[in-house]
């Protein structure tokens, strides 16, 4: 197998893993020493085609750099001529627009922090083994999007009283992998409902970071959903429809979809809003730790709704939980930084290491993990296995 990512590797924790069947290369020791580079080869390589890049989790920081941050494609990427692209605008709504890329541009703008997880993120922690690309802790990463409110471009077009979604296309397409799909290729596609898309902090962006949208996510323009999973900020943007009845799409309906018990029934939803989650960054798994010393845990936690409220790490496998402290200042739909000062015991020996986060909705994150999310949502509490000598 070839790695196609120049001065590609895979961290750690990767090797870990034991994921014997991953493009390697042995440029370990450069990731151990490489501070803030932002080329790809800083990301992890999970699937070449469609390309799959894992951000460092390790390298948490509040910002991800443009160059670290996780790729999630589902199809090949297309390459868009931004000079002869144009958002269309269209279906339940009284002017259709087309909108050039200049345009777009010279409309007011707003930037906002936002972080997007992917609904897979966390994968590799499933058993049995479930489908999909085996993400460890790094299909998550935050970044500062510039670009139009989608309600500005809904209210310039005048959409119908009756719609009751916005369905946003990407310019990819193929066929995808699963069973149950529709003949021949379709776009990658998703729809948020209308009040969702009115609301204003969703954004049609086309800076990432300061920097123009770079090609892996999403050049020129792209939704950015805040609190949603990933999958509903759609990359390469380059159709809006006003449908009025909900959109039941391969993406919508079949993929990123699952099972939720509800009025009596098991019933097939769509995946929306993120659900409150806390992740360690350091130490990583299986790492060594001086017996007697001081090690600071840190990590970021998230929810779709809500600010987190609390984090608490448990540094004896779940028996008893110590609050952690929360770094910075809350940012809406953005994940909050958090350390915690460990005393680590003088006796070696392994020790698992825990956090679990609540928002101030009230929710926090289950021990136990929700089989009827299947392959996605998976924000149960994961356990660092460290070595303490
Ligand atoms: N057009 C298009 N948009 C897309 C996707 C895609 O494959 N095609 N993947 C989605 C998924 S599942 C996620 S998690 C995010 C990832 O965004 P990123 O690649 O910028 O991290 O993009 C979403 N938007
Ligand atoms: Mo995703």
């Amino acid at each position: 197998m070839t790695n196609k990512i120049p001065h590609g590797h895979v961290s750690r924790r990767t090797m870990i893993a034991g994921m014997a069947t991953l493009p390697f290369s042995f440029a370990v020791a450069r990731h151990l020493f490489a501070a803030d580079s932002s080329t790809s080869s800083d990301l992890i390589l999970r699937e070449n085609e469609p390309r799959n890049l894992e951000f460092d989790f390790a390298a948490l920081q509040p910002i991800t750099p443009n160059g670290k941050f996780y790729v999630r494609n589902h199809f090949a990427a297309p390459t868009v001529d931004s000079q002869s692209w144009a958002l269309k605008v269209e279906g339940a709504v009284k002017n259709a627009l087309r909108l050039s890329y200049g345009e777009l541009q010279q409309l007011p703008s707003v930037t906002r922090t936002v972080t997007l997880e992917c609904a897979g993120n966390g994968r590799i922690y499933l058993a049995p083994k479930a489908d999909g690309v085996q993400w460890q802790l790094g299909a998550v990463s935050t970044a500062e999007w510039t670009g139009v409110p989608l309600s500005a471009i809904l209210e310039r077009a005048g959409v119908d009283p009756n719609t009751v979604e916005i369905v946003l296309e990407g310019a990819d397409s193929g066929e995808p992998s699963k069973p149950s799909k529709p003949a021949g290729p379709i776009a990658f596609s998703r729809s948020i409902p209308l009040e969702a898309a009115q609301k204003g902090n969703v954004l049609l962006a086309y800076k990432m970071n300061g920097q123009l949208l770079p090609p892996s996510h999403g050049f020129p323009l792209r939704a950015i959903v805040p609190g949603w999973y990933g999958m509903a900020s759609i990359k390469w943007l380059s159709r809006i429809v006003a449908v009025t009845e909900p959109y039941r799409g391969f993406f919508q309906t079949v993929d990123y979809a699952y099972w939720k018990n509800e009025a009596g029934f098991a019933q097939r939803v769509p995946i929306t809003q993120m659900q409150v989650k806390s992740q360690i960054a350091r130490p990583t798994l299986a790492e060594v730790i001086g017996k007697g010393s001081t090690f600071r845990i840190f990590g970021a936690a998230w929810s779709g709704d809500a600010a987190i409220a609390k984090v608490e790490v448990s540094t004896d496998g779940g028996k008893t939980y110590s609050a952690a402290r929360l770094l910075g200042n809350a940012i809406e739909n953005a994940w909050r930084l958090w350390e915690f000062k460990w005393t680590v015991p003088t006796t070696s020996g392994k020790y698992k290491l825990m956090s679990r986060a609540t928002d101030v909705a009230g929710n926090s994150q289950p021990l136990e993990r929700d089989k009827n999310r299947e392959n996605y949502m998976i924000n149960h509490v994961v356990p660092v296995e460290v070595q303490v000598q």
